[in-house]
């Protein structure tokens, strides 16, 4: 096979891949567990995992069996036809978190968009909205991803100038403030409140202890559905199978992407109980490869790799492990400014110095064969698959304060 360098391949997909990500300059042709190689056979721990989609770690040999095995027996049959393994698997994953049903999707938008249909539904169907009055609460610098009426509902220019005309029927309040919610829950065409555990693309906000479960009681006091965004906190992420559970919440509708598929491909699922679930009929709403054999099977062994791994106790145990030793680099560094984070979902504030900035840190630290991608110019976020081990969180520490020491 032709060799290609990293700047021929840099090069090929500006020409030719539209410019829709600026991506720190490494071009990545393998990964394994925690480690990614570029194109030139160097060595990275991958502190992104892919935004917590590889959980399990790159290539999960347990995952890579199934998806072989079930890539030679059946992929895809639409949803004209039952499959085995759509049934096996809506049994296995509403019985693992408590709930009647589960619709199924492909990426964490169209989860996301479920989700909002179903609340539109339900408002009209059971709470008795008057039709196309329902409303839903949303948060400011909230990310649930980039279809037309996800951005309607951001708070960021980024991710809505020049997408407009928007979707109307959504109400922003801040983030992490209760009184604002039951403020806005006064209005009695509120449908759901739609919120993540953690704000991941915001910079990892950690909301104080108990604001979820204050929303939930909030929420349940005015008949109105709590949705859980659970697509990057969930999974193990934050150190709970769900970072809901720290609270003990059972959203009302719980939304789960990414690490589902252990990083292998598109799924996404949305769980609900009855009175929620079947205000969808059949033929009003779906998806081609919504649920397909496929994906059942590699996210029933995603789901399980999770439980035998304990990768729940693993990232609360190396997440405590982390934090606390990036913060003793603060005494060494004072342009660290933050850490924060739950689990192996962290993230630090770099405040620029010398006239560098994080974006460096991350120049510096992709030398030194670590991979960690700055968010809204000053926050990098630290998420390393969770099948980490203590010394390679150790060894990991050992490049970040280097590449601090050689960059400012
Ligand atoms: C990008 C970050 C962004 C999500 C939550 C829904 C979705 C996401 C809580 C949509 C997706 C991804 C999208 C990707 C970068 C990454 C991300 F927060 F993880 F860092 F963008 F903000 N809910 N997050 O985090 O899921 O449709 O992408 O499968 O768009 O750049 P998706």
């Amino acid at each position: 096979m032709e060799k290609y360098s990293s700047k021929q391949l840099i090069e090929i997909d500006s020409k030719y891949g539209a410019h829709n990500y600026h991506p720190l300059p490494v071009v990545l042709e393998r990964g394994e567990g925690v480690y990614v190689w570029d194109v030139e056979g160097k060595k990275y721990f991958d502190f992104l995992s892919a935004y917590s989609a590889v959980n399990q770690g790159h290539c999960h040999p347990r995952i890579v069996k199934v998806m072989n095995e079930q890539a030679k027996t059946l992929t895809l049959t639409s949803r004209a036809f039952y499959s085995k393994a759509l049934s096996l698997f809506t049994q296995y994953i509403t019985n693992l978190f408590g709930y009647d049903k589960v619709l199924m999707m492909n990426s964490g938008a169209e989860a996301v968009e479920t989700a909002l249909k179903l609340a539109r539904k339900w408002a009209y169907q059971v709470k008795g909205i008057p039709q196309y009055e329902a409303k839903i609460i949303t948060c400011e610098n909230n990310f649930h991803g980039r279809t037309i009426t996800i951005i309607s509902f951001s708070t960021d220019p980024e991710a809505n100038t020049n997408y407009g005309p928007f979707t109307p029927g959504f109400i922003t309040i801040p983030y992490n403030n209760t009184s604002a919610l039951e403020n806005a829950l006064k209005d009695p065409s509120v449908a759901a409140f739609l919120v993540e555990p953690i704000q991941g693309e915001a910079g990892v906000m950690v909301p104080d202890d108990g604001y979820l479960k204050k929303c939930y009681d909030l929420c349940k006091e005015n008949n109105v559905l709590f949705i859980a965004d659970e697509i990057q906190t969930g999974l193990a992420r934050t150190g709970k199978m769900l970072a809901c559970d720290y609270e003990n919440i059972h959203p009302d509708i719980l939304i789960l992407g990414k690490a589902l598929s252990g990083g292998m491909m598109p799924i996404s699922a949305v769980l609900a109980n009855d009175e929620i679930m079947l205000t969808i009929k059949p033929g009003q709403h779906g998806s081609t490869f919504g649920g397909n054999p496929l994906a059942c099977a590699i996210a029933t062994e995603a789901l399980n790799v999770l439980i035998d791994e304990k990768l729940a106790d693993r990232a609360a145990k190396l997440g405590e492990l982390l934090r606390t030793e990036l913060i003793k680099m603060q005494k060494d560094f004072d342009v660290l400014k933050i850490v924060r984070g739950k689990g192996l979902l962290n993230a630090i504030v770099i405040e620029p110095k010398n006239g560098k900035e994080a974006w460096d840190l991350c120049l510096k630290m992709a030398e030194y064969g670590l991979l960690a991608k700055p968010t809204h110019q000053h926050i990098i976020r630290f998420a390393p698959p969770l099948i980490i081990t203590e010394d390679q969180i150790l060894e990991s520490l050992e490049i970040i304060n280097r590449a601090l020491k050689d960059t400012f």
